[in-house]
């Protein structure tokens, strides 16, 4: 009877918009958080301002009502909460059965960078995302992350979101990009790296092209003209820092100079395109950049390669990027130290992350001149595309078995036909990753929506 009376307290309270602390005293507001641990279990967070839940909105616990779980706790983070945001956060931690109860602060959804820096100094193990409804990580260890992106910009749009998610990365501080080796022959799609560099805010990072590798690769969509998008005055749309005359050095040129400057084993290498560049980089001899050959300063510099590619499950389809160039991967595959970690994100681990044209048009409704949504736009239609790349990016920077669990160790082994092939062995540089339990895509989704609309 008790019980129901509190329930009837708590959503007569909640139900009359507008109902400030002013006319609720501290107990019985009190009271009432008692009673929605009671009967929330999904937990949530209370604007005391207005009595209402936020519908957006980054929360962050503050550090010093952590550990607030019972009753007697609640005052305290009333009080808190009336002192500062006037926001209360309850959540429930399956591990010791207990309804925690936080005072809360609410940053903008677009401002990441600001939550995840004031959740990481209240010593947080994540973040709520309210819109998307998920939680972020936010208890990351902060290395000295060096990472060399090697794509296939041109071809899918996926590669934009990988090199989305790395600027956003770096916004965080999570990660150094070294440079981006496009392993495309037209330098239209270095140029559209170009871009984004520019517009992300990260303008001087090297880019380089390939000049040996795949002819005429299959394009799935088009777009390698938006660096030259132009407003209805014929004016540029998009800022670029290397201009029409301006040039691109080899990617193999560059990995040797980048790697040449680098500490030894300290550069991850994030792979979502073919591997011509590296295969030639495998197969350089010393230059002005470095003594060493090819392979030996690999071997020195590179601490890991993340490559999206392979088909390890059950599909019979062979995989893409390595197939497209099978000389240039069966270079790679035979010259590549075998000391060095390589981690494959397999084609099915991403299938089912479908980010849907209009969603992302949505998600970047906050601008109008945007080089991605201008994409979605103006040169293509929904093709269904998935979002294979930034599986590579994700397990590269957040590390592994974070984003769910990779094979045990073994060798890969590629064949002249394109299959990849795992053999076990407690010994072996590769793992591949499995795809994930029911709901792991939609959260790595939203995950990448969360970037997307970072600005
Ligand atoms: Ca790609």
């Amino acid at each position: 009877m008790k019980r129901i009376l509190l329930i009837a307290v708590t959503l007569l309270i909640l139900s009359v918009p507008g109902f400030g602390q002013q006319t609720v005293s501290d107990k019985d507001l009190a009271t009432a958080l008692w009673v929605m641990s009671q009967t929330m279990p999904e937990g949530f967070t209370l604007d005391l301002n207005t009595m209402s839940y936020p519908k957006e909105g980054l929360i962050v616990a503050y550090e010093a009502t952590q550990n607030s779980f019972d009753r007697k706790s609640l005052p305290a983070v009333i009080k808190h909460a009336h002192a500062h945001e006037n926001l209360v956060g309850g959540w429930y931690n399956a591990d010791d059965d207990r309804f925690y109860f936080d005072s809360s602060r609410s940053f903008p959804e677009d401002s990441l960078a600001a939550a995840m820096a004031f959740a990481r100094e209240n010593a947080q193990l994540s973040l709520h995302v309210t819109s998307l409804n998920i939680n972020v990580r936010s208890d990351y260890e902060q290395e000295d992350l060096r990472i060399i992106l090697d794509c296939d910009m041109g071809s899918s749009t996926d590669d934009l979101f990988a090199l989305m998610m790395l600027y956003r990365y770096m916004d965080m501080k999570r990660c150094t990009l070294l440079g981006v080796v496009v392993d495309r022959m037209n330098r239209a799609n270095a140029d559209a790296v170009d871009v984004l560099n520019n517009y992300y805010g990260y303008p001087d990072i090297p880019i380089a092209l390939e000049r040996a590798g795949v002819a005429d690769p299959h394009v799935y969509i088009p777009y390698h003209n938006m660096a030259y998008a132009r407003s209805t005055d014929a004016e540029p749309l998009f800022k670029r820092s290397i201009g029409d005359d301006g040039d691109y050095m080899d990617g193999y040129k560059l990995y040797r100079k980048l790697l040449a400057a680098q500490p030894d084993k300290s550069v991850t290498i994030a792979s979502i395109g073919f591997v011509t560049s590296l295969a030639r980089l495998l197969e350089s001899g010393p230059d002005e950049y470095s003594p060493l050959s090819g392979v030996e300063l690999v071997q020195r510099k590179v601490k890991n390669i993340y490559a999206m590619g392979g088909v390890f499950g059950d599909s019979f389809e062979h995989d893409y990027n390595f197939t497209a160039a099978i000389d240039f991967s069966l270079k790679f595959f035979e010259l590549l130290p075998k000391d060095i970690d390589i981690v494959f994100s397999p084609g099915e681990v991403g299938d089912p992350l479908y980010y849907s044209a209009a969603q992302i048009i949505e998600d970047m409704d906050w601008t109008d001149a945007h080089p991605i949504k201008w994409i979605y736009q103006f040169l293509t239609e929904d093709k269904f595309q998935k979002m294979w790349d930034p599986l590579a990016v994700i397990n590269a920077v957040e590390g592994d078995d974070i984003f769910y669990k990779l094979s045990p160790r073994g060798w890969v082994t590629l064949t002249p036909t394109g299959e990849t092939i795992f053999r076990e062995d407690p010994n072996g540089n590769a793992r591949y990753q499995y795809p994930g339990p029911e709901g792991w895509s939609d959260y790595v989704l939203k995950y990448i929506r969360l970037m997307s609309i970072q600005h």
